[in-house]
């Protein structure tokens, strides 16, 4: 199976998850993610990765983020350009922190939808999420995007404090891969 993202951690983790059955898309087009939802967008990703892969094989792509109840959902689907298009994973984790500010409720949902493609036009749909709170600074060097300032429910650690294992077994992302690797074709 072949992965459509130009996220070298989505494909770190992925790749644990799914094990060796995943491959980077050499080439893969970066698409312009014009979709309103997770859904919409991993099938816009999908789609590209599908025209760029060998016609027999597999294609999997990932659309993820952090939604926050005080913010309405922000930043969503927006969440790897939140705050302009130039700032860096620490850029937009200073953005949210300035967002919230001294918010008492600080609840939020990390949310991932991953489709996957096969050679005929088959499409299989998975989703996971993780709910936790949002610090009031980053804490840990683990893990990526948010992961500094997302604390599950249930723990005192942030996502970058824990180790990957510990990850996969909670994130949307690991929930998610799971329920995809539960609906594919044995290979
Ligand atoms: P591709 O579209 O090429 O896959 P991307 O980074 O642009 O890569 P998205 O559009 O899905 O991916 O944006 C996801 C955003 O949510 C981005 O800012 C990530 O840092 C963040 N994010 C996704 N999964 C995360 C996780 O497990 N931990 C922390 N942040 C995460």
């Amino acid at each position: 199976m072949y992965l459509a993202t130009a996220n070298a951690h989505k494909a770190v983790e992925l790749g644990r998850l799914l094990g060796t059955a995943v491959a980077p898309l050499v080439g893969y087009p970066a698409v312009e993610e014009t979709g309103a939802t997770f859904l919409d967008n991993a099938r816009l990703k999908a789609a590209a990765g599908r025209a760029a892969a060998p016609q027999d094989a597999w294609v999997l792509a990932d659309d993820s983020g952090l939604a926050v109840h005080v913010l309405g959902g922000a930043p969503g689907v927006e969440s790897a350009r939140y705050g302009g298009p130039d700032l860096d994973d620490a850029g937009r984790v200073g953005h949210l922190l300035r967002e919230l500010g001294e918010a008492e409720d600080r609840r939020a949902r990390f949310v991932c939808v991953l489709v996957a493609l096969g050679p005929d036009g088959e499409e299989l749909v998975a989703e996971g999420t993780l709910d936790g709170t949002i610090t009031c600074a980053p804490r840990g060097a683990g893990g990526f995007g948010y992961d500094p300032v997302f604390v599950p429910a249930g723990d005192t650690r942030t996502v970058a404090e824990l180790a990957p294992e510990e990850k996969d077994a909670i994130s949307h992302r690991g929930r998610a891969a799971r329920a995809l690797r539960a609906t594919l074709p044995a290979s």
